[in-house]
Order: structure tokens, then C-alpha cells, then sequence
């Protein structure tokens, strides 16, 4: 928490919302927050008395069909409980329905207000779709699935690009009380096929082909592949985007959307489930090769997603939030899908690349839909500003009042180019901090409210006690001017409840490291001022271009080619995507590689084995072929040695006496200077 009055942080540099910001909010709408004072007041509050501020949050912004007895379970521990570790309850004995929530409330009062702008990938062959017709499709979807025979508890596997039956059949998923498990469709069969294994889902949902920046990407195939082998999927739906006609079909399993829908009424009641019955599935990378199927359960997800969306972006009804992101990730899950229409706003799904046709689309589409609020990650942000303020300098971006960013840190100079060239110095930056796992904004400044500096995400959100801890020691931090690793004190609304099928890695990934306190993964610093900086990854996981990946998962692909002996996976930095992946590879037979060509061809064989086996968001930028790897005597590969050498810091690697074999350094550093 800031320990200065606000006055004295804007001296010091810190900015005030801009004014602009005020001037852009919908007409007769009313502020949620009358300034910091009040967040700060609210903010003691969340902490001081977490079980009654959210149950009166829950109260007014949800819709429950039974009201809940219990805020929070166990009631009388704030904090994590250091022998337990475990997660808290919350609205126990409640219940209600995810897409009645998201959508039916809102249908019923303004059946013609637009819930979903299609922006497809070609300009010009979008659409809209209003909250009734798209409670209409949900209703028939959920009916397809139910007399594919999905019940209240069962999983169903989702791989569609950005398209409103993405939504549509989240929403046809939750309606029933199943629970989706999305897996981004830019993963290949492989991981597709272990995520629809791990998950148990019977029914995959799809499209035949995708578009995505003008290419055409042959999603059934990919499909068709994975399920060779997964025996327990009986049925397939396809939603029909190309219409290409050579798609592989399974007679019997396989089922066209657009057939299937007409043969159902426009209306089904929604499922009433509990509290804490799982919402869905998200697989995430970590720390081991293994990914994680994260489960959010339903009313604190939805609260969390809720509540963020309204307060960090300030989303009121009449606004028009354009997330950038992926549906197959959480940032498309709480700020395409959930947040919007929680709040009963509207909602943009973009199917394009930022770049296609040009560079301006993201601009055309804000100018096009006057949209309110824009999400992003800073990578899509270096590649704009690299390309040239010439593509956003000719569209009216006047109606942007929030800016938000997402995913790694937003370094100054992208910040203050989102400033200037986008919110013209008249809209508020909003540096959200948060993860797969937290399920909504953790660390994040509320437009209009929060004073910001650039590259800081600024302060916690309501209920959220961040605490810096001393990595060795395991220690608090107390006070500020502090570095460590994050962690958070006490359990919130949208925290995951487990992994699937495995709350002992769920315990033992992210409760018991620092026991007493949720783990983040993230280096951080609080400032002089309270301020929080996020400083990245302290584990072994790289986020490329906001895709978070496990140098352990890639790891484990490399050693799928039978010429591999072993394989060390880092990430080193990159200008435009953040991070960037360096595989440095050890062959069975080394005398393989001592001819140019052969070792190019078998290094471009080591990018397709990644692509295939993960997906070709993974491949490695850089792939270096060695004799062997430094190793510790116990046999643990020392990463740190390969970042710093491809860091240029050879000069400070530190501590190397541990290696078995120091003689690899020098032979290292000469293979990374000749590549
Ligand atoms: C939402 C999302 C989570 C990891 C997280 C951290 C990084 C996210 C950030 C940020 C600095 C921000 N991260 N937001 N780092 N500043 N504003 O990205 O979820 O894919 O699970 O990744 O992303 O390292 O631990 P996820």
C-alpha cells in the first residue's frame, strides 16, 4: 500500500488518470469509485473482512438461484492455515448458473443490446450478435450436448479458433453444469490429445478449418489426428467456418454444428450448480514437463472475473471491451468471455493477427466499433510500435478510455507509446498483473482511480495481501524498497481450487513452497512508494510472446527425436517477443553434426519435432547443438550458466565449481558465439 499521500507520489513522478479519461465515460454513467481514498478504504476493508465484503460483492453483482449460507469456509482463518495449505471455500450452500449470469439476466432486460462483435479474419465478413440470439444458440448447443449424453460434472474438450461459437458453446457447456476444458488451438495433436486423455472428455468440440491472418489452418485434421488416440471421445461436433470440402469426416462420431442446432427449441432452463462445482479447465505450463489442468470453480471465478472487469477497466453496461487475446487462454477466458458479459457489456472477438491485412487492424476495429476498453499484450504493443505510427495516426481513437496490458512486463518505452499513439495521453494504462491460476487481476491499477508509473503494475486488488518473501530464507519482507519472490497471504474468490485430478501438485506447486502463503512463480519488488514491479519467471517457465511455456515440456519434446541424447531449454531476451527459446542440444552421435549442413538439417528436423509435439508457438528461436551440457555432480543441468552466456555475461557466471565438467563452459560460450 502506498505509505505517501497521494499528493506527494504525483509530485514524485508518479501520473494521475489523465483527465481525457473522465471525459469518455458514457454519458449519465456513474463512477464506481469516487477516488484512491475510497479504493483505499474498500481495500482495508476486503482485508480486514474478506468473508463480508465479498459476500455483499456476491450479493449485488451475482444472480443466485439459492443464496449461500456460508461467505467462506472455514470461516474463521483469513490466511492460508500453514499445516493444511489449503484453499478456502467460498458461497458455500449457494447456487446459480455460470451462463445465466453471463447471459440470460441480460437478455431478459435488453434482448436486443449487442452481446458479441464478430470481427473476423478478413475485414468486413463480421458481425453482431445481440444477448437474445446468442441465449438462442446457447440454448440449442447445450441441447446438442445433452443428447450427445454430457452431463452436470463431465468435461468437454473445446479447440476453436476466435470465432462467437467459441462463446457460444463455453456458455452451451456451463448452461448444463459441465465444465470446459479449452485447449488453444494453436496447439498440435499431441498436446491436444494428452489434455482430452488427462481432462476425460468424451465430446471434443471444433471447427473444420480456421483463418488466421489470411492462412487457413486445418483444425478437424489436427482433431483427427489427436483422436487416434483417445478411444474414450464418442462424438465430434464441427462448426463449419471454411466449408472446404476435403475434411476428414468419421461417420457416426463426427456431427456438423449447423445440422444439429436446427433441431432444437431457442430455450432450455439453466442447470443450477454449486458454489464450488467446477467451471472449467485450463492446462497451463509449469515447473516440470507434465502440464497442469488448472479448475476454477464456479462462483468465485465468476465473481473474480466480474468485479476486475467493472473496477481495474471500469466496464459499465454501455461499454465496449476489445480484449486481444485468445479464448484457448485465461486472458481470453475472463476478459473475451466471462468479465464483458458479466457486467452485461459488449464484447469484441477478434479472429485476425494485429497484422493482417495491415497494421493498423487493431486500430481500424477500435475506430469501426468505438470501443471502450482495450487488452493487450505488450508483445502485439513492440510489433505496432515497431512497424510505425504511421498505421494507428489516421484512426479516431477517441473512444478508448481504458488501456490495459497483459502478460509479461510493459517496458517504459512501450508504455509511453501506448500513451501517446493510442490513448492519445487522454485514456488510462492499466498494467495488469495475474495468472492462469489466480483466474483475474491480482496486481492492477483501477482506471480513473489509481495513479500509475510506467512498467509498475501499481497496487493489489480488493481482498489480495501481496507479500514479498526472501526466496532462501522463506522470510516476509516487511516494509518497503523490497526485492523477493511474490506470494499472496490469504486465499481470494478466484483463486484455483486444484489441479485436476491432482490437489496434492496443486498443494505442493503453489501452497506448500513458502507454506502459509499462495506462490506466484514471479520475482517482484515493492518501491519506496508501495508501488509493485513484476521482475518474471523464477521458475523454469519462458513467456514467449505471452505464451507461457515450460522449458521442461519442450525439453521433453526434443528427446521424442531419436537423435537426441539430452537437451537444456532456456530463455533468453528477445526484442520483440519479450523472451525467446534457446535449446541447447546434445546428440547420441556427436560426429553427426560436424558438417554444416547436416547439423542445419537436423536442427530444422528438432523445430518440427517441437512443433509437432507441442505446437509451433513453442519452437525454439534458436536451437545449439553441443557435446554435452554443464552438469552438477548429483547430474542437475545448470541452467543459469547457458542464460548468462547468452546474456553476453560469461564474465559473471558465478559460482561453476559444483560442475562436473567446467571444460563445457568454454566449449559452450564458443558454440553460442559461432552460431
Ligand atoms: C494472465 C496471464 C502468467 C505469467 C505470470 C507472469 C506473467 C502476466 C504480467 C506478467 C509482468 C504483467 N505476467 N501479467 N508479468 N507484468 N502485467 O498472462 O496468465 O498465461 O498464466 O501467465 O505471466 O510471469 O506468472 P498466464
Amino acid at each position: 500500500m502506498p505509505t505517501k499521500d497521494l499528493d506527494l507520489l504525483l509530485r514524485e513522478g508518479a501520473l494521475q488518470p489523465p483527465k481525457g479519461f473522465f471525459e469518455r465515460r458514457p454519458p449519465n454513467s456513474k463512477p464506481f469509485l469516487k477516488n484512491f481514498d475510497e479504493y483505499l478504504k474498500l481495500y482495508k476493508q476486503s482485508i480486514d473482512d474478506p468473508e463480508k465484503f465479498f459476500s455483499q460483492m456476491a450479493i449485488e453483482n451475482l444472480s443466485w438461484s439459492k443464496k449461500f449460507d456460508y461467505g467462506r469456509l472455514p470461516t474463521n482463518e483469513k490466511i492460508f492455515n500453514k499445516e493444511t495449505c489449503d484453499a478456502a471455500a467460498w458461497f458455500v450452500g449457494g447456487e446459480l448458473n455460470a451462463c445465466y449470469n453471463c447471459v440470460d439476466r441480460h437478455a431478459l432486460l435488453n434482448p436486443n443490446k449487442p452481446a458479441i462483435i464478430y470481427e473476423a479474419d478478413e475485414p468486413n465478413e463480421g458481425y453482431i450478435l445481440t444477448f437474445g440470439e446468442l441465449l438462442k444458440k446457447i440454448c440449442q448447443v447445450s441441447q446438442i450436448l445433452k443428447q450427445l449424453g454430457v452431463k452436470k460434472g463431465d468435461t468437454v474438450a473445446v479447440y476453436l479458433p476466435m470465432i462467437p461459437e467459441a462463446i457460444i458453446t463455453l456458455m452451451a457447456i456451463v448452461r448444463i453444469g459441465a465444465i470446459h476444458s479449452v485447449i488453444f488451438a494453436g496447439f498440435s495433436s499431441a498436446s491436444l490429445r494428452d489434455r482430452i486423455i488427462d481432462a476425460n472428455s468424451k465430446i471434443v468440440i471444433t471447427s473444420d478449418e480456421s483463418k488466421r491472418g489470411g492462412k487457413i489452418i486445418e483444425t478437424k485434421k489436427i482433431v483427427d489426428e489427436a483422436l487416434k488416440q483417445c478411444p474414450a471421445v464418442t462424438n465430434v461436433l464441427v462448426f463449419k467456418r471454411t466449408g472446404n470440402s476435403h475434411i476428414p469426416w468419421t461417420k457416426g462420431r463426427d456431427l456438423w454444428w449447423h445440422e444439429e442446432i436446427n433441431k432444437y427449441i431457442p430455450y432450455i432452463p439453466p442447470t443450477a450448480v454449486s458454489s464450488e462445482d467446477p467451471l472449467f479447465l485450463l492446462y497451463t505450463s509449469g515447473s516440470t514437463g507434465k502440464p497442469k489442468g488448472v479448475q476454477h470453480n464456479t462462483a468465485g471465478y465468476l465473481l473474480g472475473a466480474l468485479l476486475t472487469t467493472k473496477y481495474v477497466f471500469d466496464v459499465h453496461p454501455d461499454d465496449i471491451l476489445f480484449t486481444a487475446g485468445d479464448v484457448g487462454w485465461i486472458t481470453g477466458h475472463s476478459y473475451v468471455v466471462y468479465g464483458p458479459l458479466l457486467n452485461g457489456a459488449t464484447t469484441v472477438v477478434f479472429e485476425g493477427t494485429p497484422a493482417y491485412p495491415n497494421y493498423s487492424r487493431y486500430w481500424e476495429i477500435v475506430d469501426k466499433y468505438k470501443v471502450t476498453q482495450f487488452y493487450v499484450a505488450p508483445t502485439a504493443l513492440r510489433l505496432l510500435k515497431r512497424a510505425g505510427s504511421k498505421y494507428v495516426e489516421n484512426y479516431d481513437l477517441s473512444s478508448l478510455r481504458t488501456l490495459g496490458s497483459v502478460g509479461e512486463p510493459i517496458a517504459p518505452e512501450v508504455w509511453e507509446w501506448y500513451n501517446e499513439f493510442v490513448g492519445r495521453n487522454n485514456a488510462h494504462i492499466c498494467d495488469t498483473y495475474w495468472q492462469t491460476e489466480t483466474g483475474s487481476h491480482i496486481i492492477a491499477p483501477l482506471a480513473g482511480i489509481t495513479p500509475t508509473k510506467a512498467g509498475s503494475a501499481s497496487f493489489p486488488f480488493f481482498g489480495i495481501d501481496p507479500v514479498i518473501v526472501d526466496p532462501v530464507s522463506g522470510e516476509e519482507l516487511i516494509g518497503n524498497d523490497v526485492e523477493g519472490v511474490l506470494c499472496v497471504r490469504n486465499p481470494w474468490p478466484s483463486m484455483a481450487r486444484s489441479i485436476w485430478n491432482d490437489y496434492n501438485r496443486f498443494l505442493d506447486t503453489y501452497l506448500k513452497p513458502f507454506r502459509g502463503y499462495y506462490f506466484t512463480g514471479d520475482g517482484a519488488a515493492r518501491d519506496k512508494d508501495g508501488f509493485y514491479w513484476i521482475l518474471g519467471r523464477v521458475d523454469d517457465v519462458v513467456n514467449v510472446s505471452g505464451h507461457r511455456l515450460s522449458t521442461a515440456e519442450i525439453e521433453s519434446a526434443l528427446i521424442e527425436h531419436h537423435l537426441v541424447a539430452e537437451s537444456a531449454v532456456v530463455g533468453f531476451p528477445d526484442e520483440l517477443t519479450g523472451s525467446a527459446v534457446a535449446a541447447f542440444v546434445a546428440l547420441k552421435d556427436k560426429s553427426l553434426y560436424s558438417d554444416d549442413d547436416n547439423a542445419n538439417d537436423i536442427k530444422k528436423q528438432l523445430i518440427v519435432t517441437v512443433r509437432k509435439e507441442i505446437g509451433p508457438f513453442a519452437a525454439p528461436k534458436m536451437i545449439l547443438l553441443v557435446n554435452d551440457l554443464p552438469k552438477t555432480r548429483s547430474g542437475k543441468i545448470m541452467r543459469r550458466i547457458m542464460r548468462k552466456i547468452l546474456a553476453g555475461e560469461e564474465d559473471q557466471l558465478g559460482d561453476v565449481s559444483t560442475l562436473s565438467n567446467p571444460d563445457v563452459v568454454q566449449h559452450l560460450i564458443d558454440v553460442v558465439k559461432s552460431n
